[in-house]
């Protein structure tokens, strides 16, 4: 019997669990990952330049200053069994080519939504329910509410019945932890099978 099969299960390391963060554009993202990761989160945001200013519509984020060009990383330790390790994508579409590497063995995704620009969150639900991963969307509350019933989203963004769909605010950790293990959830249910 080697020396690892030896060890108490205490002191096995958790299993790690890759999950994805996605989304349009400022809907919330790098925000989400900052609220829950136990670490100082990995962001790779900088300064939006004169010209994405021109491309990336800052309408309904007048504040928003920085753009996560590469990803987030960030990560929560669930119980001593399970470790969930947070990848967020770069938002634009002119980083879409990022996707596919950046979804690699991840078990699920939760893909946030920002009510009021729903036209941009499209992408994202598609690309996932395409990729087969499994997924939930959370509508990001911005100022404390959300801009349509979660009935007219799920009409609006063609997300199928079986996928969760929550309301979240990114900012609260334990608002961001409870979307996540919606996410676990469905994840721990498909290989369960
Ligand atoms: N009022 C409010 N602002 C938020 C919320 N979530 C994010 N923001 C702000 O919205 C902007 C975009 O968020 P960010 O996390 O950078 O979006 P990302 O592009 O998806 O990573 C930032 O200025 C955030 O501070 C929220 O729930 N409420
Ligand atoms: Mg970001």
């Amino acid at each position: 019997m080697g020396a690892a099969a030896a060890r108490p299960a205490a002191v096995r390391p958790p299993l790690p669990v890759k999950l994805v963060i996605a989304g349009g554009f400022g809907v919330g993202k790098t925000t989400a990952v900052g609220a829950i990761s136990e670490i100082e989160p990995l962001t790779t945001e900088a300064a939006i330049t004169e010209v994405a200013a021109g491309v990336d519509d800052l309408t309904h984020t007048p504040l928003k200053t920085t753009t996560t060009v590469a990803m987030d990383f960030g990560c929560l330790t669930i119980d001593p069994t399970l470790k969930l390790y947070l990848f967020g994508t770069p938002g634009q579409e002119r980083f879409g080519f990022m996707w596919d590497d950046l979804v690699e063995g991840a078990v699920g995704a939760l893909v946030i939504v920002d009510t009021r620009r729903l036209d941009d969150c499209f992408a994202a639900v598609d690309y996932f329910e395409h990729k087969g991963i499994p997924f939930a969307v959370a509508a990001n509350a911005f100022d404390g509410r959300v801009e349509h019933t979660l009935d007219e989203v799920r009409w609006a963004l063609d997300v199928a019945e079986g996928v969760p769909l929550v309301v979240f605010d990114a900012r609260d950790t334990g608002s961001v932890r409870d979307a996540l293990l919606v996410v676990l959830e469905l994840a721990l249910a498909r290989t369960r099978g």
